[in-house]
């Protein structure tokens, strides 16, 4: 390690006007003013601007990443690109770094060994050390927002420090204003804190250079995180996957949920009815198609806050008003919606897109590759390759864009609702070629904490190594646990327990295929598995139980097919799609036991539902003689 560049006697006052002093002063909050202090002493900064929630404040920003690179801007009114930091194929900043972001734990305190993690002290000591000098002739960016919608038992204001222009102008996007929120806050000490230096830039744009020293540290104890030497919003910004590991930490000690949910209004057909849903899913396994369901309407796509409501019901907020959405894919054919918003003039961040012309190119736009443009690797032309001889993508497959929620056509009229929204369901969905039907209902509340807990996603061609093999994925929502496994789940279970009207849980499975490889479902489907799942919250619907869930009946799938779909259904789909796999199911069970077998204080519900459902499971096999049960028989 470097020796520290401390200077003694480093003075705010010298890089701080009184203007911006001034701003800072008038939030009445001792706490701000030391943790600006403590960390533009410590990152060494040669200017601080504070941003108030006022017009000519944010425009500031976005005009300031232009300037210093950080984004340039496009041909249509408001769109602008961005691109984090890239090397090679495989050592780049153009996603989320699960190896360097780790909770600091104190002596003494037992995590999961699923949570990476790392002593608090060396980890303060290593990330402190980094951090001395990173914003060394940069300007330090302090912003304030609200976390969930203002004014509401939601609400959690959050300060950022940050030298990344882009960074301060995503977090404009994606999050309420909060400078006056926090006057009135009265002094409290009650806010979240992020610190963040893309550290030493190279290029234009200027990008991060020190990608071995990036380090994301998680430190509960003092309701912080310090990010360095990154870009990519997975990584830097606060409020983020950052915020959402504190807050998980906070509602598990306060008994509410802090998730990895999108929250989607349903609208059923001939019925003067919306209920909401949230949903889990792990990348890939039909997140936002889910939350993005043609007719619907969207609240949020990525985190949502739960607590127990008045009404008896779970009320649900988005912590965000934005999306930072996947572009890869999004055409006029398969998400029109998004494809409208991001292709007509409005405030838009690109990321990691290729640019020809001053216009967005991205795998997957339904238009064909240019030949040349300049992407995230700097000048890009058709198979240009990496030092390593591995061929460079036009665009990033990570590549994103970063809109307001309000501007799409299907926004939810409850967005900013300081009440959030009643929740009825809840999705867990997964990748399973050849075990779990498209859609089933959990037995209750706590086979539905299994359920969520269950969650597996097969590796895809996607990514490197072999194809098919299950990872978990607690509740889509490993990467950012930061309790042991047992008490999030024990949390889980006493929310829902402590509730009036507890939402019904579903699994979905959108990835079922035939002995041939060949999927058994059509990508607009899930229409059909949630509306039955909006019916069922509802009573609408009968149901089939098996030792793993309720499924549906045949004849309430045709109709709903033909009514959503214009579909005929047959028998022999649904008997294909619905047939209880024992074996496959009682497999899963063994995984999921073998996981969870590795962490000490799961608790006791958990395991006595697990043996139930094999007991069951095998009753099932002896009374039919059989491995695949058709619902029909059932
Ligand atoms: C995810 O990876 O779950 C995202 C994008 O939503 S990121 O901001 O990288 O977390
Ligand atoms: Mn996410």
């Amino acid at each position: 390690m470097d020796t520290l560049k401390t200077k003694p006697n480093f003075d705010i006052n010298n890089v701080i006007d009184k203007e911006n002093l001034a701003k800072l002063e008038a939030l009445n909050n001792k706490k701000v003013m030391q943790v600006v202090n403590e960390f533009v002493a410590l990152c060494k900064p040669s200017k601080v601007t504070v941003i108030t929630d006022s017009k000519e404040d944010i425009d500031y920003v976005r005009q300031k990443a232009i300037e210093i690179h950080e984004e340039k801007r496009l041909f249509t009114e408001g769109h602008t690109i961005h691109y984090d930091g890239f090397f090679a194929m495989d050592y780049h900043d153009q996603a989320r770094d699960k190896a360097n972001t780790r909770v600091l734990v104190p002596k003494g305190e037992y995590m999961s060994q699923w949570i990476n993690n790392i002593d608090r002290n060396e980890g303060l000591k290593e990330i402190l050390e980094i951090m001395d000098g990173c914003m060394e002739g940069n300007e330090c960016i302090i912003r304030l927002f609200c976390l969930g919608p203002k004014n509401s038992q939601f609400s959690i204001l959050a300060l950022q420090l940050t030298d990344s222009l882009y960074v301060a102008h995503s977090e404009d996007i994606l999050y309420r204003a909060g400078y006056e929120e926090f006057k009135k806050l009265n002094g409290s000490e009650e806010f979240f804190y992020f610190i963040h230096s893309a550290g030493e830039l190279v290029g234009n744009p200027p990008v991060t250079k020190n990608l071995d020293k990036r380090r994301i540290y998680i430190d509960l104890q003092e309701g912080r995180v310090l990010s360095v030497n990154n870009q990519y919003a997975g990584n830097s910004l606060g409020l983020k996957k950052l915020a959402l590991r504190l807050a998980i930490d906070k509602a598990n000690n306060e008994d509410w949920l802090a998730e990895h949910y999108f929250i989607l209004g349903v609208h059923p057909k001939e019925k003067k009815r919306v209920s909401y849903f949230c949903g889990a899913y792990p990348s890939a396994c039909g997140k936002t198609s889910t939350a993005m369901l043609p007719g619907q309407s969207i609240v949020g796509d990525d985190i949502a806050y739960l607590r127990p409501w008045e009404d008896g019901y779970a009320h649900a907020a988005n912590i965000e008003q934005g999306l930072f959405g996947i572009i890869r894919d999004v055409n006029p054919e398969d998400d029109p919606v998004i494809y409208d918003a991001i292709t007509t003039p409005r405030e838009t961040i690109f990321s990691n897109v290729l640019i020809t012309e001053e216009f967005p190119y991205w795998i997957g736009d339904g238009k064909p590759v240019p030949k040349k443009g300049i992407n995230f690797s700097g000048k890009w032309k058709k198979g240009k390759v990496d030092e390593k001889g591995k061929e460079i993508p036009h665009a990033h497959p990570n590549a994103r864009y970063t809109i307001r929620i309000n501007e799409l056509s299907n926004a939810d009229v409850n967005l900013d609702s300081p009440e959030g929204v009643p929740i009825d369901g809840i999705f867990y969905g997964g990748r399973d070629s050849d075990t779990l039907p498209p859609v089933l209902e959990s037995l209750d509340w706590e086979h539905g904490v299994f359920i969520g807990a269950a969650i597996e996603s097969e590796t895809t061609s996607a990514t490197l190594g072999a194809e098919g093999v299950r990872r978990p994925s607690p509740m889509a929502n490993l990467d950012f646990v930061v309790v042991p496994l047992g008490k999030y789940l024990d949390n889980h279970r006493t929310f829902g327990n402590n509730l009036k009207v507890c939402p019904k849980v579903f699994a979905t499975n959108y990835f079922l295929k035939n002995k041939e490889g060949k999927y058994l479902n059509g990508m607009l489907d899930k229409l059909v598995w949630v509306m039955w799942a909006e019916g069922r919250t509802h009573n609408e619907f009968e149901a089939i139980k098996t030792p793993v869930g309720f499924i549906p009946k045949y004849h309430d799938l045709r109709d709903l097919f033909r009514l959503y779909l214009d579909k005929d259904y047959s028998k022999k789909e649904y008997e294909q799609q619905f047939s209880i796999r024992i074996t496959h199911l009682l497999e899963k069970l063994d995984r999921v036991e073998a996981m969870y077998k590795k962490d000490k204080e799961i608790p006791e519900f958990f395991w006595t539902l697990l043996e139930d459902q094999r007991k069951k499971l095998k009753e099932l096999k002896e009374k039919y003689n059989s491995d695949e049960i058709s619902p029909f028989d059932l």
